[in-house]
């Protein structure tokens, strides 16, 4: 299989010098934190619970009368995001199920309606993270298990089709009129019926008309589409392809993002303990900067509102890397060499920094094509000299062992 275009015709899309700028503070921001969460964290067992356990509407629906997380507090999630390091915020505003997790008036199966909660968690969200500094971002699906509009007739045709495309615009201009400015909307299920019409050329430029510096991503593992901002990669480092979505498909200049989950499961799921470590976790930030990607995180919050214990640690020490080590990423450039068995470099100005994730058995390690004059290696630190010596095909660099470090040994090249 190869990479599947779209099949209609899509205008040219000139983004504005704000949008523009908007991509460079998405592209320095380089973590964030992606949270899953519906009336499907009720049953602990994923987000695709409802396809995957075959459950049918009406019986579904009844999950809305147990989903009432009254230990949601904003504040909460915004202090584990942000001392993980992560600047920005991307939630599920409506996933496959259908369900609207904020109050919206284009349908009642949300959650002021159809919950005793009574609260909008995205507004509350919004506000906290206008008060720290935070972007707000919104996932929103557009395949959809339970809408009448998006079921397809007898025939195999979509026969009320238009009638979801308005939909979805009346739900896309609430999220872009009553939460501030929103920094990004992150499509999703767009494979789920690749061949339809899905009418970006209105959905997006309704986007960019009501807010031109809000970023659209499509995950939809091919090329990006003429008015897309951010190409994203699931379960993948840009151009890697390991999570057999994206076969054939090319890296663009748009800025890049992959996302990942911190055990298996994006929704809460109660038997997945399958949990990254720490160390994993940063081998994928910082090999997302190699390649100039961003890392969107996901957690998968509990029913009742807290992100599960075992995530909020692992965060906590991320978060004591990257406040440490911080300086090696956010606001660096990647692509500056092929990854490497030992691991990558990332490039801000005129320092290089030298990732090695992996220390090899030589007392040295070789970085291929690096030929830009070098004035200094130091630790991360500055404080000690590192050995280094450059050939026409490359660098050798000498890390002393006692630098060891067993996440990730960062040498600073300062070159000219
Ligand atoms: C999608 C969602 O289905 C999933 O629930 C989660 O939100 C994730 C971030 O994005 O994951 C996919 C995407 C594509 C396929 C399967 C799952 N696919 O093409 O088979």
């Amino acid at each position: 299989v190869s990479a599947q275009q779209y099949s209609y015709p899509m205008p040219e899309y000139v983004p504005t010098a704000g949008n523009l700028e908007a991509r460079k503070e998405f592209q320095n921001m380089k973590f964030g934190m992606f949270i899953h969460w519906g009336v499907y964290s009720v049953l602990g067992d994923g987000e695709w619970v409802m396809h995957q356990q075959k459950i049918k509407l009406d019986t579904y629906k009844k999950l809305t009368k147990f989903f009432n997380p009254q230990d949601f507090n904003a504040k909460e999630w915004v202090q584990i995001a942000k001392s993980a390091g992560m600047k920005y915020i991307t939630i599920t505003s409506r996933h496959h199920d259908s369900f609207s997790m904020f109050d919206t008036k284009a349908t009642d199966y949300d959650i002021i309606d159809a919950t005793r909660f009574n609260r909008d968690p995205l507004k509350e969200l919004a506000e906290e993270c206008k008060k720290e500094g935070i972007k707000l971002n919104f996932y929103y699906s557009l395949l959809d298990w339970a809408r009448e509009d998006y079921k397809l007739g007898k025939k195999g045709d979509a026969v009320n089709w238009d009638n979801y495309i308005k939909f979805m615009k009346t739900q896309l201009t609430e999220l872009l009129t009553n939460y501030g400015e929103i920094g990004c909307i992150w499509f999703d299920g767009h494979w789920d019926r690749k061949q339809a019409n899905w009418h970006y050329d209105e959905i997006y430029s309704l986007i960019h008309e009501l807010s031109p510096n809000t970023l659209i991503a499509n995950n939809h593992h091919i090329q990006p589409i003429p008015g897309e901002d951010i190409q994203t990669f699931e379960r993948d480092l840009p151009g890697e392809n390991k999570g057999g979505f994206s076969h054939g498909v090319q890296i663009s200049q748009l800025p890049l993002e992959s996302c990942a989950t911190m055990a298996k499961s994006w929704g809460f799921n109660i038997n997945d303990n399958k949990y990254k470590s720490t160390k994993q976790l940063i081998n994928f930030l910082v090999n997302a900067a190699g390649k100039n990607g961003n890392l969107l995180l996901n957690v998968g919050p509990m029913p009742n509102g807290e992100i599960q214990p075992e995530f909020v640690k692992t965060l906590k020490e991320v978060g004591e890397w990257t406040s440490k080590y911080g300086e090696s990423i956010y606001g660096t450039k990647g692509g500056v060499i092929k990854s490497q068995d030992w691991g990558t470099i990332t490039k801000k100005d005129k320092t290089l920094y030298v990732h090695i994730l992996n220390p090899s058995s030589e007392p040295y390690i070789f970085i291929p094509e690096l030929n830009e004059k070098i004035r200094s290696a130091t630790s991360f630190d500055g404080k000690t000299k590192i050995k280094f010596k450059q050939v026409k095909e490359g660098t050798f660099i000498y890390p002393q062992k006692n630098l060891n470090n067993s996440i990730d040994v960062i040498i600073k090249l300062i070159i000219k």
